[in-house]
């Protein structure tokens, strides 16, 4: 392994309840992150942990009736075990009541002090004494005059503030203004995407104000040093999670704080942007500490469209998700359906869409179809090829040029268009398998049959590395059906362009890396049933007749049929009901289908399939196929024409 390391974080979450999609999101980021940096033989350390001080924490321990540590230790276990089942590999779980983090918060504090940024003054603002915190600047119309004992709405319990002024320490963040706008210029990447730099930059420019750092009127926090009466601002406490993890203030793990500082990446959401690129940077450089080397700032995950809350009651649990669905198939449906820095909406239907076709479908019955031919011939070693024909040639080609596009993808924080890109190989290596028919080969060639196998191994053997950051036990489990073992120890990445596809493969038979969802009216459950009100439902084998009977089915004829040039999959079909009228259907068939191949013929379809949107179209209507021994989806026809809109019986 090279010396060469990478340290990435996540926020460190709130312990007022279990964790939620939101949580998992940012934290399978990081693991992602880690994962990728792993592949290129780098030194990982992957943080994340908890947030377990100040007024929020006291007040949701109070209103459970529990102390505030008997509180938050009681979500500690079921972070860590929604954490493992997501097969999140972090290598230290920092919690801010950890004294090994008290500690580093005091000496941060104690370093400050002797620096001369920190000096006691009076701290003052409208503050409500039943929620015991101050209101912010954009919490109130400041434009409107108070009267000192009814100020502005309390935002959390809505009553009266009254003006308070208490003694606080303070941090001169002022004097920093000039030093991060330098830092900013000397360091373009430090925040992506580049929006969220920007505001920052205009935050800063528009003139900082000093930060009070200690609070009198909270208990559950810190104390300051030598002045017990004040305790530690939360988020002074909080930023400190990054260094105190990795020993800082602690004089026998300096060479591990040294080898491990600067952190990498740290990875948070857009809510919490202001605390990493301003305050976080200001403390660091006053306690002549350097500086995190980048920002990844995520989106918001919403559902139907809203952010996730407690008072919408949309919080979807990833407990119920696991259950349901298991970790790898939601973790790669967060990172292919999200662009990364952008919002993105949790739909059940998506994922149970991207489950069958991208994992089922795509790449599932490709390995299963590849092992079982294998299995079928008696073939369970593949000899190393040294003459390849040109189909297999291109095949490699490919293989090479997805790589690189992947690192550059990954390099990015596209974590979407990498994977958009390795399924864009994978419907090449199931064309290429499709159209070499090995199933007949291995009748009549069967030198030619076992190339075919050699290059399709070679195709998976590489997607299988690179999905691993994403998948990491399915992909493990691919490459070991391959014959390999799975080791991080060199740089993986390199290997991989550098491989002329020599390998020798000894196949195992597995089952089936990923079970279809059968896609049912999610429209009915929505997002309810992951939701923490919902119940993961057992879906049932079988349909009453009543319900069967609901389904529509109806012969009609393709009247036209377009590709739709954003898609890989998508056909558009026009279809002639007859008396019932002429609808538009999409039908992911473009891999087996040009449109002169359904011009003109009549097909089956669900007719009465509530429209559906797919890339800004409306599709009203499902059209059946049957699945070939091949994998080929083939249509449903009468044997003899009937008249357009005839309803099955
Ligand atoms: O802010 N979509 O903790 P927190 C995507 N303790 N990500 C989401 C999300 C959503 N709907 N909801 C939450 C805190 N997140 C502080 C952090 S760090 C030194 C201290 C993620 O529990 C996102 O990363 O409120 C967000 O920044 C973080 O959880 C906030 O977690």
């Amino acid at each position: 392994m090279s010396n060469k390391k990478f340290y990435v974080t996540t926020p460190i979450y709130y312990v007022t309840a279990r964790p939620h999609l939101g949580s998992l999101y940012s934290t399978v980021l990081a693991d992602v992150c880690a994962r990728w940096n792993k592949l290129q033989g780098k030194k990982t350390f992957f943080l994340t942990g908890t947030d377990e001080h100040g007024q929020k924490v006291a007040q949701a321990a109070k209103e459970a009736g529990k102390e505030p540590k008997v509180f938050v230790d009681s979500f500690i276990d079921v972070y860590k075990k929604i954490w493992r089942d997501y097969e999140l590999s972090y290598n230290d779980f920092i919690r801010t009541t950890d004294s090994r983090h008290e500690d580093a918060v005091q000496a941060w504090i104690k370093k400050v002090q002797k620096t001369g940024d920190i000096y006691k003054a009076y701290y003052e603002g409208w503050y409500c004494i039943h929620c015991e915190a101050y209101l912010t600047e954009t919490d109130y119309d400041r434009s409107l005059t108070y009267k000192p004992d009814q100020g502005p709405a309390c935002p959390l319990c809505k009553r009266p503030t009254s003006f308070t002024s208490e003694e606080a320490y303070f941090f001169k963040l002022s004097a920093y203004q000039d030093k991060l706008l330098k830092f900013y210029k000397e360091n373009p990447d430090f925040i992506t995407p580049r929006e969220r730099f920007q505001e920052v930059i205009s935050f800063v420019k528009a003139g900082l104000k000093d930060l009070s750092i200690s609070r009198t009127t909270v208990k559950w926090g810190i104390p300051f040093p030598n002045d017990p009466s004040h305790t530690c601002y939360v988020w002074v406490d909080a930023l400190i999670n990054y260094i105190s993890a990795i020993g800082y203030g602690q004089s026998n793990k300096k060479k591990e704080f040294d080898f491990w500082w600067p952190a990498d990446l740290h990875i948070l959401g857009k809510d919490i942007v202001r605390f990493h690129a301003v305050y976080w940077p200001a403390f660091l450089m006053s306690a002549n500490l350097k500086l995190p080397k980048q920002l990844l700032v995520h989106g918001w995950i919403t559902i139907c469209g809203k952010k996730m809350s407690k008072s919408l009651a949309n919080i979807v649990d990833p407990e119920i998700l696991y259950e349901k669905y298991g970790a790898e198939p939601i973790r790669y449906y967060l990172l292919r359906q999200i662009p990364v820095t952008q919002d993105g909406d949790f739909c059940l239907e998506d994922l149970e869409q991207r489950i069958t076709s991208d994992l089922a479908n795509d790449l599932g019955n490709l390995v299963n179809r590849m092992l079982m031919l294998a299995q079928k011939n008696n073939v369970s070693t593949i000899a190393v090829q040294t003459n390849w024909s040109e189909a297999a040639l291109k095949l490699r080609e490919e293989a090479w040029n997805m790589i690189d596009d992947v690192e550059k993808y990954m390099e990015d924080y596209l974590f979407h268009m990498a994977l958009a890109r390795i399924w864009k190989f994978i419907a090449h290596v199931n064309a290429y398998f499709h159209a070499q028919e090995p199933w007949k080969l291995a009748k009549k060639d069967l030198g030619q049959f076992i190339e075919v196998l050699s290059a399709t191994c070679h195709s998976l053997h590489t997607i299988a590395f690179l999905l691993w950051p994403t998948m990491p036990s399915k992909m493990e489990e691919l490459i070991s059906a391959l014959g390999f073992s799975f080791d991080v120890e060199h740089n993986i990445i390199t290997n991989l362009k550098l491989n002329r596809w020599t390998e020798e493969f000894k196949l195992t038979f597995i089952p089936a890396l990923f079970e279809k969802v059968i896609l049912e009216s999610k429209e009915k459950q929505g997002s309810r049933e992951c939701t923490q009100q919902g119940s993961a439902k057992e879906q049932e084998s079988t349909i009453p007749i009543d319900v069967a009977a609901q389904i529509e089915l109806r012969v009609g004829t393709i009247e036209n049929c377009e590709e739709i040039p954003k898609s890989d999959k998508l056909l558009k079909l026009t279809v002639n009901f007859g008396p019932k009228g002429v609808r538009t259907v999409l039908a992911g068939v473009k891999k087996w289908y040009q449109p002169d191949d359904l011009i003109g013929k009549q097909a089956v379809f669900i007719y009465n399939l509530k429209p559906r949107k797919m890339l800004g179209m409306e599709s009203h209507g499902m059209m059946l196929f049957a699945e070939s021994e091949k994998g080929r989806l083939e249509y449903i026809t009468p044997t003899t024409s009937v008249p357009d809109g005839t309803k099955l019986r």
